[in-house]
């Protein structure tokens, strides 16, 4: 089965608006049967928070206080992790390293933190990840600025893919070797917000915030919007110098803000286009004009976001420490003697998820207070976004150049044979994952402890 095929038994669908803001702040995970397909289709045995996929949009203001108590209805334990949230390391939702397990059938967390910084994140479990988010474990957590700039709607698209047979079950082989020790399990089934989209409708002269976040496993997207200037005004939750990009490219656990000026025709249709994989470019729905006429002729200059509060490494003065990811198929691969399953090393050492007292022994200690740059050095033939938990970094070059302007994230795509330098100040102390959001990757060894003390 392709997407192809659904679409062409399926009744054109408007995208949904995002699921409206949540204020009961319960999450409680279960099995859930959903029409990712379309009604026309057979339903798909998910894994659901509430209910639904993505799990219910969370919205908060700037510096206000989360608290949501989780139950844990599955069969398996699970966690939940606030993806590119500057929380306290309690609250991190790493099993072992920062808290036990939410266990199954039954098992309840209260996660509560205070949110410092505005911006676009999104949560998923940190346990059986490969499995649990690759079952439908995720939703976005929207972090409003205290004075947003002003758009016609702000909303989400959580972009996610599965690999379904043509019944659209979800094939169970999942962290096989074969995906683990090369790109990863990437889907024939692309989803926004939970189901494949025909179009997003729209209304001309309409100003949308629209809020990426790329939930796949190992899916990278490259966007093309057809017949539409896209200005990236955040990427990972961040701030960024508003920029006009042609092709917005988000790896695994990677978000962007962008402003979408609708200044196509009433009744016009554009193609929403994913090129990232050469030969496999396919489209991901059509962003729909409404006969409507223009709300408006001209557009106010696109807006700067306030930064966050995210202290600035002195780079000039910084420590320096060199991190190399290896292995992977076409790669030196760890001994499959010593390291069953395990095909990726950081520094020439393969971890694995279920060793439960790694953070014994960290990779590094970092003095809390310090910066740091980090020259991260890809030495595989694969991609890997590669993710710092519980803080937000400057991404200062790559392959040696100094990037452009400033850009700060969590996650950092590095290509094949490449490298990347990661500024920050270590100033959250604990023991934080860092880690390749290639969830096939992180479970079959690419990942590591950096502990601020
Ligand atoms: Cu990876």
């Amino acid at each position: 089965m392709n997407r192809r095929e659904f679409l062409a038994s399926t009744a054109a669908m408007a995208a949904a608006p995002a699921v409206g803001a949540v204020s009961a702040q319960k999450l409680r995970l279960a099995p859930a049967r959903l029409h990712l397909v379309g009604e026309a289709n057979p339903s798909t045995e998910v894994w659901a928070y509430n209910g639904a996929v993505p799990g219910p949009e969370l919205r908060f203001r700037q510096g206000e206080r989360l608290r949501i108590e989780v139950e844990n209805a599955l069969g398996v334990d699970s966690t939940v992790h606030w993806h590119g949230v500057r929380l306290p390391h309690a609250m991190d939702g790493v099993p072992h390293l920062t808290q036990p397990p939410i266990r199954a059938h039954g098992g309840r967390f209260t996660y509560e933190f205070d949110l410092p910084d505005a911006g676009t994140y999104w949560y998923h479990p940190h346990l059986g990840s490969a499995e649990q988010v690759g079952r439908g474990l995720y939703g976005a957590l929207i972090v409003e600025e205290r004075e947003a700039p002003k758009v016609d709607r702000d909303l989400a698209w959580v972009l996610s893919d599965w690999r379904l047979d043509r019944q659209a079950r979800l094939a169970e082989n999942f962290a096989n070797a074969m995906d683990a020790s090369h790109a990863g399990r990437i889907g024939n089934t692309v989803t926004v917000n939970g189901a494949i989209r025909e179009t997003f409708a729209v209304r001309a002269g309409e100003r949308i915030r629209l809020r990426l976040v790329n939930a796949s496993n190992a899916r990278i997207y490259g966007l093309r919007f057809e017949g539409h200037e896209t200005w990236v005004i955040a990427l990972d939750g961040q701030p960024v110098e508003p920029h006009a990009a042609t092709r917005v490219v988000l790896g695994p656990g990677m978000r962007a803000d962008l402003i979408l000026d609708c200044r196509g025709a009433p009744g016009s249709a554009h193609r929403v286009i994913d090129d990232f994989y050469r030969n496999r470019a396919y489209e991901l729905l059509k962003i729909q004009y409404s006969a409507a006429q223009a709300l408006r002729e001209r557009f106010d200059k696109v807006p700067t976001l306030p930064a966050n509060p995210v202290a600035r490494p002195d780079v000039a003065r910084a420590h320096r420490h060199r991190i190399v990811f290896g292995g992977g198929a076409m790669g030196v691969m760890p001994s499959q003697r010593e390291h069953r399953g395990l095909f990726w090393t950081v520094n020439g050492r393969p971890l694995a998820e279920h060793h439960h007292d790694h953070g014994d022994t960290p990779l590094l200690t970092l003095a809390r207070g310090n910066s740091y740059v980090l020259e991260l050095v890809n030495e595989t033939a694969w991609h890997h976004p590669i993710h710092l938990h519980g803080h937000v970094f400057a991404i200062v070059s790559r392959n040696g150049e100094a990037s452009a302007r400033m850009e700060w994230g969590d996650t950092v795509l590095l290509d094949p044979e490449s490298r990347a330098e990661i500024a920050f100040v270590a100033d959250n102390p604990g023991d934080w994952m860092l880690h390749c959001h290639v969830l096939e990757h992180q479970a079959s060894g690419m990942m590591a402890v950096l502990r601020v003390a």
